[in-house]
């Protein structure tokens, strides 16, 4: 027990003067989102002066949020106004650098920093929607890694709800920021980079063909197939092996009802799907189709996390069309075209 007493012993980190607010402050990310609420379990001590669970959201890197695991429960909980796609999850634990501190148990020795890290350890971090978890992102593996430079550990989701829920049965969990970064899609080794993307009608400042590009996946582009001909074109600078393209669908999960009536019920998400499904994907050079990828096969699957399809080329050329020529539109929020160098077969 007096183990347990001593980790709990935080160490105030004195600087002083300018340098205090340069290294205190946590950089801001970008699309970073931020909580409406940030709740925990029992706190330690039940003193919120020292470890409130706001303290994980502040920004500040000397201030951090403390549970205790209470009947074996501990946690800690952030809550989104709106369902995200979120990204991936950012974990400043406190020894973030400069971990030596005379004052501090767990930074005076490297016997200390392992206690603390073994009991501060193992920490799940999960996406829920409401009360039911929709994926864990995996288990926080803190490092006996006192010479890092920082202790921040990112783990990746791509998974879409309303909260970020950490938690663990035993031991404790101390942290020093949390940050939760949505809408914006990852980034594909070998992603290349359309000079211009244009399709056919009609291109409103809301569906415009620039929002297949922009990475952001609550904004898409919409166009219709009126006189039997809708196309969404992206141009690339040169002629590529084009490997692949991937499309992320609207519903890269069923929240994006703030931006259409889609999916705020199945029978309204499978009309839309019926119309929005079977584009063709191909590659051309210029104005000369070079091969069919395939045709999007969007499916009904509401209880997906995502709706993300993959389609293989391997095919040369500059250019990367969707289309279709019955009833509908062509509607995505992401359009990505990976080309690897030389010539790899994807299968
Ligand atoms: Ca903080
Ligand atoms: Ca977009």
């Amino acid at each position: 027990m007096k183990l347990v007493k001593r980790i709990w012993i935080f160490f105030p980190i004195v600087i002083s003067g300018v340098t205090e607010q340069v290294l205190r402050e946590r950089k801001k990310e970008t699309a970073e989102v931020t909580p409406i609420s940030v709740k925990q379990g029992k706190t330690k001590d039940n003193n919120e002066n020292a470890y409130a669970a706001a303290h994980v959201v502040d920004r500040d890197l000397f201030t951090h949020a403390g549970i205790e695991t209470d009947n074996g429960a501990g946690w800690l909980k952030l809550e989104f106004e709106n369902t995200l796609f979120i990204n991936k999850i950012k974990i400043y634990y406190i020894f973030y650098t400069n971990w030596n501190n005379p004052s501090g148990y767990c930074a005076q020795t490297v016997d200390n920093f392992k206690k603390c890290v073994d009991q501060q350890n193992n920490v799940d971090v999960s996406v829920y929607q409401g009360e039911v978890q929709q994926k864990s992102c995996g288990t926080l593996q803190l490092t006996y890694g006192l010479e890092q430079s920082d202790q921040i550990y990112t783990l990746i989701c791509n998974a879409g709800g309303d909260t970020v829920k950490l938690s663990k049965s035993t031991g404790a969990i101390l942290l020093c920021e949390v940050v939760v970064t949505g809408k914006v899609r990852n980034k594909e080794t070998a992603e290349i980079t359309p000079t211009r993307v244009t399709q056919g009608e009609p291109s409103t400042t809301d569906y415009a063909a620039a929002h297949a590009v922009d990475r952001f996946l609550d904004t898409k582009a919409v166009t219709g197939t009126d006189n039997g001909a809708g196309w969404l074109k992206l141009e690339f600078d040169k002629t590529y092996i084009i490997n692949k393209v991937i499309i992320y669908y609207m519903f890269v999960t069923h929240w994006f009802n703030t931006i259409t009536w889609c999916p705020q019920s199945e029978s309204g998400f499978r009309s839309c799907v019926d119309q929005d499904t079977n584009v063709d994907v191909s590659v051309y050079q210029g104005e000369v189709q070079q091969k069919s990828c395939g045709t999007l096969q969007l499916t009904y699957g509401l209880e997906q996390s995502d709706q993300i399809y993959t389609l293989i080329c391997n095919a040369g050329g500059d250019t990367v069309m969707l289309s279709k020529s019955t009833a509908g539109d062509i509607e995505v929020c992401e359009v990505v075209v990976v080309s690897f160098e030389g010539n790899y077969i994807i299968h």
